[in-house]
């Protein structure tokens, strides 16, 4: 094994543990926080990178919809949702929705990611048109749509409990769910940025039911606000138990607070340092989850691409056109051609592996794809 030379005396330990495959604790969570020998960070990171996932970055070719950016809850960390009211919001409607999504350059999408602003009269019923509309006009195409705090919030308007929502929705065509909304558990942290959301726990114990219905999820964090170094080790331990209950969640995907046009825009961005400390210790902590994910939109193609040698082994995908980051500010463009991911990958040293929704490689041949079971 090559000799690393570790400056930070608190990570030796941990290199031990970690080497040794052996869990790490809360208290070395903090300490891999508060290190900043990032290299060190790197190195042990990538150590269970590659025992996970090998040489291999994964990618896929998805298309982001965002039906609606209305919404009730005003999250102060949010430039996204608006009130029904304001002259720029946006609801499209059924028709528009199926015809979006097969707008644009096609190239043989696998997924469609769906979620979108906590909408005060759209109906359960009428989500479960939209999906099976999508199903009846793009039947190969996997849909990952809506988050934890959407499922939530049509329960409450149904009046159904959590597990009949999930049911109408994966009987109308929901295939798994996305990862978003989960910010940061902490109660104290969530009263500030996002006062009317469900709870942490709320997040969770919708994620425990998906996944007791056989639905796979994935798990977010949102980094680089008002937390403390505490709230992201907890948050990331409950996901750890959560997994170890479960075995639902596929990729976890650390999240740059981006604050233009919030309520918090005081607050300034993330760094690249930060962001691939977030990439690192997330891999670290989270030794049950077998995918992280730097989402290229969030950190930019460039330190996305270096994530791929601190921990990450997945870029997410061409996206097409995004509007949660770009409504806060982001400057990266909007989707990523196919080649353009092949070449961010490859000369990362990786080996590029499109993969569909649950993972499973996805051979292209220049008119299809064929999901390999
Ligand atoms: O839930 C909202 C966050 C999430 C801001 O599951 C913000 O594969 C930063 O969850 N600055 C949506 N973050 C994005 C998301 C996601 C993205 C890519 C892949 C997957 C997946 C999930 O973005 C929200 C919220 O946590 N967010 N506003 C903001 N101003």
């Amino acid at each position: 094994m090559m000799e690393i030379i570790i400056d930070d005396p608190r990570l030796r330990p941990i290199r031990e543990k970690v080497e040794a495959g052996e869990r790490l604790s809360y208290e070395d969570g903090l300490a891999l926080y508060r290190t900043s020998d990032l290299l060190a960070l790197g190195y042990l990171a990538n150590l269970v990178r590659e025992r996970k996932n090998g040489n291999v970055t994964w990618f896929n070719v998805n298309r982001h919809i965002n039906p609606t950016d209305v919404c009730v809850a005003s999250c102060k960390l949010c430039a996204f949702g608006k009130r029904a009211k304001d002259p720029k919001a946006y609801t499209w409607s059924l028709e528009e929705v199926w015809h979006r999504a097969g707008e644009g350059w096609s190239e043989a999408i696998t997924e469609f990611h769906i979620v979108g602003g906590l909408h005060p009269e759209l109906t359960l019923d009428w989500y479960c048109e939209m999906l099976g509309g999508l199903k009846q006009r793009f039947p190969n195409v996997h849909l990952k749509a809506f988050t934890m705090v959407e499922v939530a919030y049509l329960a409450q308007r149904s009046k159904i409990s959590i597990r009949e929502t999930l049911e109408k929705l994966m009987a109308a065509g929901t295939d798994s769910l996305p990862g978003g909304g989960a910010e940061i558990f902490n109660d104290r942290v969530r009263r500030i940025l996002c006062d009317h959301k469900i709870t942490g726990s709320q997040w969770l114990e919708v994620a425990r039911t998906a996944h007791e219905l056989g639905l796979k999820s994935n798990c977010t964090m949102l980094y680089g606000h008002i937390e403390t170094e505490e709230d992201r080790v907890d948050h990331l331990i409950k996901l750890r138990e959560l997994q170890r209950d479960t075995g639902g969640f596929q990729t976890f995907i650390p999240l740059a607070f981006h604050p233009a046009n919030t309520d918090l825009g005081h607050i300034s961005s993330t760094t690249g340092f930060q962001d691939l400390k977030m990439i690192a210790v997330s891999r670290l902590l989270l030794d049950n989850i077998d995918h992280i994910k730097a989402y290229w939109i969030m950190m930019t193609p460039r330190i996305a691409q270096i994530a791929q040698r601190f921990g990450a082994d997945d870029l997410d995908g061409t996206v097409v056109e995004e509007k949660i980051y770009h409504d806060a500010g982001a400057t990266t463009s909007q989707g990523l051609r196919r080649n353009e991911l092949l070449r961010l990958i490859r000369e990362a040293g990786r080996e590029p592996m499109e993969r569909d929704t649950l993972y499973r490689p996805v051979r292209r041949t220049e008119a299809a794809f064929t999901v390999l079971v």
